[in-house]
This record gives structure tokens, C-alpha cells and sequence, in this order.
């Protein structure tokens, strides 16, 4: 790392500190609202929906999350600063990203959320803070575009950039004064939920999950599978990850179509870049022109992403097979509309 790139990263980091410190009258304010209980919020559901929330109310729910799962005080976790590191959180991601927004972070922690079962308390608290922080900042773009366009964040990371910054970032609001809500770990402890956070957002690039899914299927075909090995346990929480934020694929058929909406907009504006920077032909999924064969592709990437996944996921935690039966339901839903074009 040469001394110029250090520097660059040093001012990065100024201007991150200034934008991702909420303002202290908007940190009072929630610090001194009344959170709405998780039945109200409807957070246990797996049909658990965002939409419509109001941001103040997310991050509501947000801190509700921390509060039921006993994160707060396990871990004394100051209320203030997490107050002050949940209004960070949100203002990490960027509004006028249509998908990969704070909406799909709150989403994919929920999830997660409603799938942590009998796990020990330490390994809840890296994946809630792993989800919340999993796309944060994200521009819009794959790591394929990012690493084309040359841009700083290509040259450096070598390979899952996009992700890798997610971490980063994740890693710099929990140093930032004033959000810092692992401050009362045990030093053991606190080098643990990192080395978690790490591998758990690292597992969130679709190349990792399909390189170590086979594994994971395995192991879910199994009758009794003893979960006490370390590999083990971070396949199984990199699993949850994935889990947890292609969640959207099964939720309430309405909530899936807007979902599938946001995804493709997202998808075609990247492949519109592509066509005026570099006059080349997008791959298939970001060019506009197979609009028509949207739901097929859905289906696609239900049956060869989707529904192994929940599959293994409702084999192992009966709890979970909500997950699965939403999946079948959207699969149903767009072959009938693959079926009409
Ligand atoms: C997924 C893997 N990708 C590298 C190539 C395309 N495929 S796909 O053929 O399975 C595919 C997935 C095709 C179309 C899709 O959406 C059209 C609306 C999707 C798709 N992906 N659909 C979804 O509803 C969702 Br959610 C997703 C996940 C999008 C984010 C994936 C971010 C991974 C970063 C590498
Ligand atoms: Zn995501």
C-alpha cells in the first residue's frame, strides 16, 4: 500500500465520519422514543414486510431487534451509542439505490432475526450486526463493473470488492466515536464477533455462497449433524447470510413482485452504463431488450440459487420451512407468467 493510496483512504474516512454521524437532536429523539413491541412491529413474521415503514420507525425496529434478542444488555451495550450506530448504519446506505438500500439491510436482519434459533448469544450478535451492515454503501453495481471501471475500490481488493467495502465500512462505524457498541466485550470476545463479521459479509458474494453450498447440502441431507466443529459453524452461519438476504424471494407474492422490481431496475441501469461507457451488449439479466423474459428468469434463478438453499435451510430448522413453502408460491407465481408471455 503506497503512501498516496493511504492518504486517499485517510480522507475518505474524514468525509465518512462527517456524513455517517447523525445529527444529536435526531440521536435524542431516538433514544427517547417509545419502541413499538416486536408483535406491533410484526417482526417475528416471516411475511415480515418494510414497506411503508417510515424511517424513523425502522430504526425503531432495528433497536427492538437488539433489545428482544438480549444484545443490549449481554453485551451492555450503551443505548445511546446504539442509537448513534443505528442512524449510521442507515446513513451508510444510499437512498437513490433502488434495491440494495437500508430497506433491503432491515429486511435481511429481520429475516435473520426470525431464523436465529438456539444459538449462543455472541454468534447472534455478529450476525445481526452482519446483516444490518452487509450492503452497506452499495452503488448500485456489481463487482464485475466495479472491477471493469478500474475504480479505486477494484484496485484495493482483489476480488469481492463490493464486499470487502461493505466490511470495511462496518468495521469503521463500530471505531467512530460515539457508536462503538462492542466497547464492553472482553478483548477475546470482541476479536471473535470481528473475525464473525468478516467471514459472515465476506459469505454474502453469491461466487462464495455457490463455492461452499455443496458442503452445506451435505451436511443437510444428513439425519444428525454435529454442529460442534468451528468449519462447521461458520458454513452454517455463511449459510444463514445468504439466506437471509435472498429472502425476498420468499415473502407474500405482492412484496416479491415489488421486490423482482426494484432488483430489475437496478439490474437495467447498470447494463444502460455499460452500454454508453463501453458500447458493449449487457449480459442477458441487465439488458432492457429481455424485459419479456423477466419471470422466466425469476424462475431460473429460484431453482438454481433459491430453493436448494431454503430447502436445506427448512430441512435442518423446521422453524424455517415458512421460508421454503414462499419460495414454491413465487416459483408457481412466475412460471404462470412466464407461461402467458
Ligand atoms: C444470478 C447470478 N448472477 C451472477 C447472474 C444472474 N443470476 S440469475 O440468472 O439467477 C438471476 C437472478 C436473473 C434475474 C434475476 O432477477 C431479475 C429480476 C435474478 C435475481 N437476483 N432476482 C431477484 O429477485 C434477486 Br433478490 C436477485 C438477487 C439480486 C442481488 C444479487 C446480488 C449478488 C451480488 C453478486
Ligand atoms: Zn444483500
Amino acid at each position: 500500500i503506497t503512501e498516496e493510496r493511504r492518504a486517499s483512504i485517510e480522507v475518505t474516512q474524514e468525509v465518512l465520519a462527517y456524513h455517517i454521524t447523525a445529527a444529536e437532536q435526531e440521536i435524542q429523539a431516538l433514544q427517547e422514543a417509545s419502541i413499538p413491541s416486536v408483535e406491533s412491529l410484526h417482526m417475528l413474521d416471516f411475511h415480515f414486510s418494510e414497506f411503508g415503514l417510515p424511517e424513523e420507525r425502522s430504526t425503531q425496529a432495528t433497536i427492538r431487534m437488539f433489545l428482544d434478542l438480549n444484545l443490549v444488555q449481554d453485551f451492555n451495550i450503551d443505548y445511546k451509542t446504539l442509537c448513534q450506530w443505528v442512524l449510521s448504519v442507515r446513513r451508510g446506505y444510499r437512498n437513490s439505490v433502488p434495491y440494495h438500500n437500508w430497506s433491503h439491510a432491515l429486511s435481511t436482519a429481520q429475516s435473520m432475526f426470525a431464523m436465529l434459533m438456539a444459538t449462543d448469544q455472541l454468534k447472534i450478535l455478529a450476525l445481526m450486526i452482519a446483516t444490518l451492515n452487509h450492503d452497506i454503501d452499495h452503488r448500485g453495481v456489481n463487482n464485475s463493473y466495479i472491477e471493469r471501471t478500474q475504480q479505486p475500490l477494484a484496485q484495493l481488493y482483489g476480488h469481492s470488492s463490493l464486499e470487502n467495502h461493505h466490511y470495511n465500512l462496518c468495521i469503521f462505524i463500530l471505531d467512530n466515536t460515539g457508536s462503538q457498541i462492542l466497547s464492553s466485550l472482553s478483548a477475546e470476545d470482541h476479536r471473535a464477533v470481528l473475525h464473525m463479521l468478516k467471514r459472515a459479509i465476506l459469505a454474502t458474494d453469491l461466487n462464495v455462497y455457490m463455492e461452499r453450498r455443496t458442503e452445506f447440502f451435505n451436511l443437510a441431507k444428513k439425519s444428525r449433524v454435529n454442529w460442534k466443529s468451528e468449519k462447521k459453524k461458520d458454513l452454517l452461519r455463511s449459510m444463514l447470510m445468504t439466506a437471509s438476504d435472498l429472502s425476498a424471494i420468499t415473502k407474500p407474492w405482492p412484496e416479491q413482485k415489488r421486490i423482482a422490481n426494484l432488483v430489475t431496475m437496478e439490474f437495467f441501469a447498470q447494463g444502460d452504463k455499460e452500454k454508453q461507457e463501453f458500447k458493449i451488449k449487457p449480459i442477458d439479466i441487465m439488458n432492457r431488450e429481455n424485459s419479456p423474459r423477466l419471470p422466466y428468469m425469476q424462475v431460473e434463478y429460484i431453482d438454481d440459487i433459491c430453493y436448494p438453499l431454503y430447502k436445506a435451510v427448512s430441512r435442518l430448522f423446521d422453524t424455517c420451512s415458512p421460508l421454503l413453502a414462499g419460495c414454491k408460491k413465487n416459483r408457481a407465481n412466475w412460471m404462470h407468467l412466464a407461461m402467458e408471455a
